[in-house]
């Protein structure tokens, strides 16, 4: 899945006012309203919708075109890309996912141990999903699809203990990289948010400067409802990161502009599709350009 397609349904929403902008040196008011109305539609924040408005009405007396603007407007309001690499992390690394019910937490970190792996790390994938038996076999099935590492705590464990495990299990069989799934929980749920702090001490008890990321995976397709989500997370375990799923059902990618203008936290990976290859690093030009293409293809 590439970029063009992972972001279809969000683009499809603007592309026709886009054209009607993009196409002429001087956008009329009635097309220019239409496509700050289908912005906002996509969650493009309103700060930015209002800018970009602005910018587009001035661009007649410019030399700069509308695309021009528009792009440059969009690329300065993403920000540059996460300096996030695999070869970087220090050697081991515990990276910590959280994030509420079936935002994509177990198949982003089996995605992860498959990028780790294919950046020459040696991944090991911890299940703290100890809530529902489902949540751990997932896993350890990935685990055994990637050919990784795993440590399964078993239904009803306690989820800091297996955290603590599986750190341990990396120092001895020498993995470099552990990536932990959690049970997903409600970012109102106040006992259960604390157990996240529960796990990262477990964590840090084993090896003290982890875990070195912690990311929130949020789901795309809730646009800029998971803000919220992201700050309450962040309150309770502090966030390094994060990560957005299912970009390709989602018709809100605008909301991804909220994210970097809202929590100023890097985006280091994208879900654009089920695929073990559609979890991608987030680069900046790739979903601005996306974001300005009007063919309605691929
Ligand atoms: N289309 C699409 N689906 C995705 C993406 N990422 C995850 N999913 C799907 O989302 C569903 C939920 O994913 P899980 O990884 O089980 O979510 P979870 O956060 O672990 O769920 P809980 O453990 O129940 O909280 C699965 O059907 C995934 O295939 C994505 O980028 N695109
Ligand atoms: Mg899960």
């Amino acid at each position: 899945m590439n970029w063009l397609e992972g972001f279809r349904k969000t683009r499809e929403r603007f592309a026709g006012a886009l054209r009607g902008v993009l196409g002429s040196a001087r956008p009329d008011e009635a097309t220019l309203e239409e496509l700050a109305d289908l912005l906002i539609m996509a969650d493009v924040p309103l700060r930015l919708v209002d800018e970009i408005s602005h910018e587009l009405r001035q661009t007649a007396s410019a030399r700069e075109t509308p695309r021009d603007a528009l792009r440059r407007l969009l690329l300065k309001a993403i920000g540059p890309a996460s300096d996030f690499a695999w070869p970087a992390l220090p050697s081991p690394a515990v990276i910590l996912l959280v994030g509420i019910n079936g935002s994509g937490k177990t198949t982003t970190a089996a995605r992860l141990a498959h990028a780790a792996q294919q950046a020459g790390r040696k991944p090991l994938l911890g299940a703290a999903d100890t809530y529902r038996a489902a949540g751990a076999s997932q896993l350890g099935i990935w685990a055994a699809r990637i050919g990784c590492q795993a440590v399964i705590g078993a239904t009803g464990a306690d989820a800091a203990s297996v955290a603590f495990d599986a750190v341990d299990a990396a120092l001895a069989r020498r993995c470099d990289v552990v990536i932990i799934d959690t049970a997903g929980r409600m970012h109102t749920r106040e006992p259960l948010m604390r157990e996240l702090q529960k796990v990262r001490s477990a964590i840090a008890k084993r090896l003290p400067e982890a875990p070195h990321h912690t990311w929130a995976v949020l789901d795309g397709t809730l646009g800029q409802n998971v803000l919220l989500q992201a700050r309450q997370f962040h309150q309770m375990t502090p966030l390094t990161g994060i990560i957005v799923t299912k970009l390709d059902g989602s018709s809100k990618g605008g909301f991804l502009f909220a994210i970097r203008q809202e929590l100023d936290l890097p985006i280091h990976f994208i879900g654009l599709g089920e695929q073990q290859a559609d979890l991608v690093p987030f680069d900046p030009a790739q979903y601005v350009d996306a974001m300005l293409n009007t063919g309605n293809s691929s």
